[in-house]
């Protein structure tokens, strides 16, 4: 028996599942995929990447998107939906430039959809808009949520009523420019061996529509409980934040940026902390890497972008979808993207 049990230990430490799949439109360019399901269907509040012929730059200037486009399919492998433009950069008052990654929630009949834009001063502000239907049109309030900044929204909706926002991103979404939630125009990054730069939480007020609490830091731990380092670029956090729960546990999942991976770490409540456990989706062609995570008809689905369709450009991307498998110890399964 303790050779079975020594063998399963074994495969399951290298067990890699295939996450191998087909854009999910192609007709446009869809990336940064926030997922969830409303009204019985699977909806996605994707980026709309557009080739605005911007140079590639660090600080993601090519990455200049103008719309969003949401999708919907009411079931695995059936048709996909584009339903049109949800909500255009021209219609939001404080708008400077680029809709980042978005996220969508659902409270007492009305839809929210969350999203990163940089104001007028090219700051990046997250703001909100409303409707009564989840594929939109979105309506913008007039100014962003107060004390947000950052990018990469992320809007989790806990057992009890309550909505936690997640957010943040460095290098082109700015959250190293911020000592607690005070700005400054300088980038500064921690030394590599001082923990890493946090991602932020903070509870949503009762209408959505603001914040009901001061920004939180998160708290991100190794194996002995020690911070993730700014050099460990193998696990500290870099934007693409998503949180779900499995089992009665908190799973924190984000992409590490220039290693090009999403990861998790997990914990016992909303606000972290949250140990580092592993890899969830290796790297996609393309610079970038973010992702959702959502339940549907029983089964767990990662949604994931890559840049394949356009032939590797990392500003035009395309959503994909592949089931997602929990080990019995709650772990998951890492995702190659190409396996066969
Ligand atoms: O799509 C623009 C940015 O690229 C997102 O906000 C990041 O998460 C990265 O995917």
């Amino acid at each position: 028996a303790p050779k079975a049990t020594e063998a399963m230990a074994k495969n399951n430490s290298e067990q890699v599942r295939s996450g191998k799949a087909e854009p999910l439109v192609t007709d446009i360019y869809t990336a940064d995929p926030s997922a969830h399901v409303f009204d019985g269907k699977l909806y996605i509040y994707p980026s709309h990447d557009v080739e605005a012929g911007i140079p590639q730059n660090d600080n993601g200037d090519h990455f200049d998107m103008r719309d969003y486009h949401i999708l919907s399919m009411d079931e695995v492998g059936g048709e996909v939906t584009d339903h049109g433009v949800a909500l255009s950069v021209k219609d939001i008052p404080w708008a400077g430039r680029q809709l980042w990654a978005p996220d969508a929630a659902f409270k007492d009949g009305k839809y929210y959809l969350y999203f990163p834009l940089k104001d007028k001063q090219d700051i990046f502000r997250i703001g909100v808009a409303t409707s009564d239907n989840p594929a939109g049109p979105f309506t913008p309030e007039p100014q962003p949520i107060e004390g947000s900044f950052s990018i990469d929204p992320a809007v989790y909706a806990d057992d009890d009523g309550s909505y936690y926002m997640y957010f943040g991103g460095i290098w082109g979404g700015q959250l190293q420019r911020y000592e607690g939630d005070e700005y400054s125009p300088e980038d500064t990054y921690p030394a590599d061996d001082a923990p890493a730069v946090s991602p932020r939480v903070a509870k949503l007020s009762d209408d959505m529509l603001s914040f009901a609490e001061p920004v939180r830091e998160i708290e991100l731990l190794d194996e002995n409980g020690d911070p993730l380092l700014t050099g460990d670029n193998d696990r500290r956090f870099f934007e693409a934040a998503w949180v779900h729960k499995y089992d009665g546990k908190y799973y924190f999942s984000y992409s590490t940026g220039d290693t090009h991976k999403i990861v998790y770490a997990t914990g016992d409540n909303p606000y972290g902390p949250f140990t580092y456990q592993g890899v969830i989706l290796k790297p996609v062609e393309g610079w970038t890497n973010h992702h959702s995570i959502v339940q549907f008809n029983g089964k767990w689905y990662l949604f994931y972008h890559d840049s394949s369709l356009s032939g590797g450009q990392t500003h035009l991307r395309s959503v994909k979808m592949t089931e997602l498998k929990y080990r019995k110890d709650g772990s998951i399964i890492p995702i190659d993207p190409y396996m066969e």
